[in-house]
């Protein structure tokens, strides 16, 4: 087992790997401001590479220094431009901070999923250095259905992270899995529900339908109930379509590398389907199986320009040794969480 400090390293550095285009460097702190772990775009120890903690300390020690003396719990996120940089600060956990700098010209709306997802995964690697947390950081190709992020501004006095998030929330969102039979839609949600409390299956209209809370990194207060429907049934009929799909949040439509004929014509036969029902919620496409990789029938470039093509995400998964599974739910709940938050304000 890797030490901590490596850990959170090698985090960092396949975060970079995921987002070279635009984060220019990204540091670990802990409460007291002390730096635990860092990385930039630059190779360790050049001249640019301290550069550039040199360009924006002057605001980031006074702005750490408020934070702990203002947030002393969960303050979320918030953040600030200053000439050429975002500085986007994330809460990760109740023992650090992330900090993630970005080039100005970047659309930070895009960025904030991942920045949510590491600072997710920093604070579980604090909290139990046993638990095994996926140091990977999947490549989701993000389309134009991304929601719309409203940052709190840092430098406003009582509008930033804890007073925006402090008011107590249970939101349920309605998650739909589709697909061609075996495709890998029931093993994925069960990678996902490792403890499923509650699974109703209801056999005359082959839907399943699981539960699972999820629990926002950063903002305490806030509960999100992922309710995940299943098409469990060989057949789709008309008569269920409008009951399975209505009220749906977001939708995961998925096919198996392995098997070419559950991609092609298919994924555009699921995504018309539910577009008809509902035309605008966040979709990913998923190709599952991964680690069939010598039997591999569709590139993964392929459903990277079908996901462009139809302005949805994409993620490639193994529901079987559980690659990027969480991942997918974690992003999928990002991205809902601030999308309700977005259409409330
Ligand atoms: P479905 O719910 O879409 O119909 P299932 O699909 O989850 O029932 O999975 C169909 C088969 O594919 C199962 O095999 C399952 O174990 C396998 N499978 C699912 N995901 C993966 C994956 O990521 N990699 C590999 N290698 N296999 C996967 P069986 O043999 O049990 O029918
Ligand atoms: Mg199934």
């Amino acid at each position: 087992m890797l030490p901590i400090h490596e850990k959170l390293t090698c985090l960092l550095s396949n975060f970079f790997q995921v987002s070279k285009q635009a984060l220019i460097a990204a540091y670990i702190f802990d409460r007291d401001g002390l730096l635990i772990a860092n990385q930039s775009r630059f190779e360790r120890n050049s001249r640019e590479d301290s550069e550039i903690y040199g360009a924006i300390a002057s605001v980031v020690d006074p702005t750490l220094k408020r934070i702990t003396a203002e947030y002393p719990g969960s303050f979320g996120t918030g953040g600030f431009e200053t000439e050429d940089h975002h500085l986007i600060f994330t809460e990760a956990g109740p023992k650090a901070i992330l900090l993630c700098v970005y080039e100005y010209r970047v659309i930070i709306n895009y960025e904030m999923p991942y920045v949510f997802l590491i600072a997710e995964k920093i604070a579980k690697i604090l909290e139990d250095p046993k638990e095994d947390v996926a140091l990977s950081v999947p490549n989701l190709h993000v389309g134009e259905s991304l929601p719309q992020i409203t940052l709190p501004q840092l430098n406003t006095p009582n509008k930033g992270g804890a007073a925006a998030f402090a008011d107590e929330q249970k939101l349920v969102f309605k998650l739909c899995v589709l697909g061609d039979p075996a495709v890998g839609k029931t093993s994925l949600i069960h990678q996902f529900v490792t403890k499923r409390f509650e699974t109703d299956y209801k056999p005359t209209l082959g839907i399943s339908i699981t539960n699972r809370r999820y629990n926002l990194q950063g903002f305490e207060n806030k509960v999100l109930d992922f309710m995940i429907w299943d098409l469990a049934g060989q057949k789709f009929f008309q008569r269920v379509r409008q009951y399975y799909y209505t009220g749906a949040n977001a939708a995961f439509i998925m096919y198996d590398i392995s098997r070419r004929e559950s991609f092609e014509g298919r994924i555009k036969y699921w995504y018309d389907d539910i577009r008809r029902a509902i035309p605008d919620i966040p979709i990913v496409i998923v190709g599952n199986k991964r680690d069939l990789l010598e039997k591999r029938q569709v590139k993964e470039e392929e459903g990277v320009n079908l996901a462009k093509e139809l302005k949805c995400s994409f993620l490639e998964t193994s529901a079987k040794s559980g690659e990027n599974v969480k991942d997918a739910f974690s992003l999928m709940g990002i991205g809902l969480f601030f999308n309700f938050r977005s259409m409330e304000t």
